[in-house]
């Protein structure tokens, strides 16, 4: 596994994205973390009150300035239902295809979501909002889901050619979906393809959202602390729960914003400014979401914002060589989620995403859950391999690739089940 790791390191090296990646524990030294419970003008926080109305707004602004951008106000969205099938998946759910759009601004050709709601269920169910990295072709293999005709990365493997997903992609990402098992434990799923919002390269901008809301389109020139790709990733995922309202069977007031990787990133931002998601997931997110960025394991702040700048906002960039200057770490976008329930996926073999880091971010976030009478993580030391800890910030550390797996799923429909009864 060491071997792996280490192959990808110099994989990234060989790139010249990096210089060099630590994966020894003993090399990753001390990092003083910006402290969470003092607020700007120097005062402590003490009560759930001062960190809601003074320390929270505080650092979702830190935030919005030199990670992730702030999100612009966006004009009236608008939901339309485009096909309903109430038999889908051999008769277990009825499966709704949706379109959002913003009729004001046509040239953005708006999200297609889909959702599966199980029949069986007497009032309406709890929702999980993700996105997926394929289309609702990939994540379903119900054959009659229609074939995404938007712009996907290059993948012969995932049947993507000329940059178009073909019929070779339905299901390519269905196990990272496992819709039966969601269903059957009484939730309902509301997806749609992260591309539909703003295609996932660094030109992407210029034919998605940020460019047809912005005045100046294609040729905008972004300021250092305008919104990314993953600021305009999780404003589609607030709208997509917008649109849940107008799906029947699911109850849009019990929601649970998931996803992995930089769509975990994504999730977590979403969560942090959208206090109607009451369960944050956040899956083998890694640097720029769960895991500590001072903390010089695995991938880095300057690999990330060498390879994927257009994630994040520019100022983000400014830090990359110099990660105590940043004025908040990971632990405190944990904290923005705060009194709600937080998931923190690991996996053994994912060391690229430093799994002790996301262990880390959840633990330091305790403190502001103290303030709500809820317990954060109790131990300073992460828990072995498949054994999850926690009630309001949950963790578990799984054997496995970087990946969605079945057991993930389990853990984060125990969270919804655990508040959601
Ligand atoms: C990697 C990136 C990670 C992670 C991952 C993914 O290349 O370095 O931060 O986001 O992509 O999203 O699959």
């Amino acid at each position: 596994m060491r071997f792996a790791i280490f192959f990808f390191g110099m994989t990234m090296l060989a790139a010249g994205q990096s210089r060099r990646v630590n994966y020894d524990e003993g090399r990753v030294g001390d990092h003083p973390l910006p402290e969470l419970l003092k607020a700007g003008d120097g005062s402590t926080i003490t009560t759930k009150e001062q960190w809601m109305n003074v320390r929270r707004p505080e650092v979702l602004q830190l935030y919005r300035d030199h990670v992730y951008g702030n999100t612009p106000e966006t004009p009236a969205i608008a939901v339309e239902v485009l096909a309903t099938k109430t038999d889908a998946l051999g008769g277990l759910a009825t499966r709704t295809l949706l379109r959002i759009h913003i009729p004001s601004v046509p040239k953005w050709q708006g999200i297609e979501m889909m959702v599966y709601a199980p029949n069986r269920a007497s009032a309406p169910v709890p929702v999980f909002v993700g996105l997926s990295f394929q289309g609702n072709h990939a994540v379903t293999t119900e054959t009659d889901v229609p074939i995404s005709t938007r712009w996907m990365r290059p993948s012969k493997d995932r049947g993507v050619v000329d940059n178009r997903a073909t019929e070779d992609a339905r299901g390519k990402e269905s196990s990272r979906w496992p819709l039966e098992m969601i269903l059957k434990r009484g939730c309902a799923v509301a997806t749609a393809y992260y591309g539909d919002i703003e295609p996932d390269h660094a030109d992407g901008w210029k034919t998605g959202l940020r460019a047809a809301l912005s005045a100046d389109g294609a040729d905008t020139k972004w300021k250092e602390n305008d919104w990314g790709a993953i600021g305009a990733w999780a404003w589609g995922l607030s709208r997509m729960l917008d649109a849940c309202k107008e799906v029947k069977g699911v109850d849009a007031s019990r929601a649970a914003v998931i996803g992995h990787s930089r769509l975990g990133k994504t999730s977590l931002w979403a969560g942090a400014q959208d206090e109607r998601f009451g369960i944050v997931i956040s899956n083998n997110s890694g640097e720029g979401g769960a895991a500590l960025t001072r903390r010089d394991f695995g991938e880095t702040t300057k690999i990330i914002t060498t390879s994927f700048p257009h994630w994040f906002c520019g100022k983000y960039s400014s830090y990359s060589e110099n990660a105590p200057a940043l004025p908040v770490d990971q632990h405190m976008l944990i904290a923005l989620a705060a009194p709600r329930v937080m998931c923190i996926g690991s996996a053994e073999k994912d060391e690229w995403a430093d799994p002790k880091g996301e262990y880390l971010s959840g633990y330091h976030a305790g403190p502001v859950y103290q303030l709500f009478g809820l317990k954060g993580l109790e131990s300073a030391t992460p828990p072995g391999l498949n054994t999850p800890v926690g009630e309001a910030v949950r963790y578990h550390y799984r054997t496995g690739i970087h990946d969605v797996t079945d057991y993930d799923w389990e853990r984060y429909l125990d969270a919804a089940n655990a508040i959601w009864k």
